[in-house]
């Protein structure tokens, strides 16, 4: 009856509390804590040390505590259990809070009067409308297609692309190699909700940046990425930057986290930055989801959210 945390990079006592206040009923322990490895029965984790879960023999569902399951599908020894990730109100709607504030800080070009501020300058520039903007989200999962919602409910233009055909009121949807090229050429601002998989890798390079839409009214193409800093090839972005193919971009995840402070990223024009951190997995709020559906699990019903091995997400 023994659950596991183990959250490498992550303060491990926010979320001993919170579980234990979600289930005092239950034993929680952490890695070096002293117990039986036989009593482990689930185990919750973000990115846990390669080859550490299989050491618990009676271990039954491995609990991703992020939506992206990358840190556990990349171990090549991570046992053949069912893997359930995040899917949770609380970490959608932090996603979607920084979509709609990147969107809208290019869209109401903040670089520019950040830099007027600066200057103590009064600059204004023209300012078109939420409906003359196309956002393109990659990726219509639970996260993409709440912030779909969100930028819909501003006006905004949406479309959407995905690995297998999705339908979403309002959103005009394409899927798969095919339907690549003509969902970017409708798109002013790109948007990666992408979770990081053998196909999501490096994806979005030169090709795609130069095939985003160049008829917008912000002057050029836009990128903003927080699904997996690998889905992006960094050297492409910076040099479609620097030679103004791209307008401007807001990245929250990077190949190499924390990002080196030798990086070029730190100083590239009309980029955003925030450090991994678009959506946070709130220990109370993400304890009792897992719980949740630890009990549900006991009572009979069949585990949910859960990570198909095949696919990689
Ligand atoms: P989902 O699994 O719900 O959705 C993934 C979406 O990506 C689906 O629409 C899927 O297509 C699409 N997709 C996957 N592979 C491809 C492909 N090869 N071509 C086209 N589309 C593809 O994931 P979530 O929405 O919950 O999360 C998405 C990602 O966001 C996570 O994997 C993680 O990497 C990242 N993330 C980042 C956070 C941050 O703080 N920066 C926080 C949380 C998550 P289909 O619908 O056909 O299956
Ligand atoms: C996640 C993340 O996958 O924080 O939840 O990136």
């Amino acid at each position: 009856m023994t659950i596991l945390v183990a959250v490498r990079g992550w303060k491990p006592d926010h979320w001993i509390r919170a579980l234990r206040e979600a289930a005092p009923d239950r034993r929680v322990v952490l890695p070096g804590d002293e117990f039986d490895p036989a009593t482990i029965r689930y185990a919750l984790v973000w990115k846990p040390e390669p080859g550490y879960l299989k050491t618990f023999p009676n271990l039954e569902a491995i609990f991703s505590l992020g939506a992206g399951v990358d840190h556990l599908t990349t171990d090549p020894d991570l046992p053949d259990l069912p893997v359930v990730r995040i899917v949770d109100p609380d970490l959608t709607g932090r996603m979607t809070e920084w979509v709609v504030l990147n969107v809208l800080l290019h869209h109401r070009r903040h670089a520019h009067y950040a830099a007027a501020q600066a200057a103590a300058s009064w600059k204004p520039l023209r300012q078109w409308a939420a409906g003359a903007v196309r956002v393109g989200i990659m990726g219509l999962g639970e996260l993409g297609r709440d912030a779909a919602r969100a930028l819909l409910a501003l006006g905004f233009k949406v479309n959407g692309w995905s690995r297998t055909e999705r339908r979403m009121d309002g959103v005009e949807c394409f899927r798969g190699a095919q339907g690549l090229a003509p969902f970017l050429v409708r798109t002013d601002i790109l948007v990666s909700l992408l979770p990081l998989t053998a196909e999501t890798e490096n994806l979005i390079d030169r090709a795609v940046i130069d095939a985003l839409a160049k008829d917008g009214p912000l002057g050029g193409p836009v990128i903003l990425n927080a699904g997996r800093g690998r889905s992006l090839v960094e050297r492409d972005l910076l040099d479609a930057l620097k030679d103004g193919r791209l307008k401007g971009a807001s990245l929250d995840v990077f190949a190499t986290e924390p990002l080196p402070p030798e990086s070029l990223l730190w100083n590239a024009p009309n980029l955003f930055m925030t450090p991994h951190v678009a959506a946070e997995s709130d220990p109370v709020a993400l304890s009792r989801y897992v719980i949740g559906e630890i009990v549900a699990y006991e009572a009979g019903q069949p585990l949910r959210h859960l990570v198909d091995r095949g696919k990689g997400y």
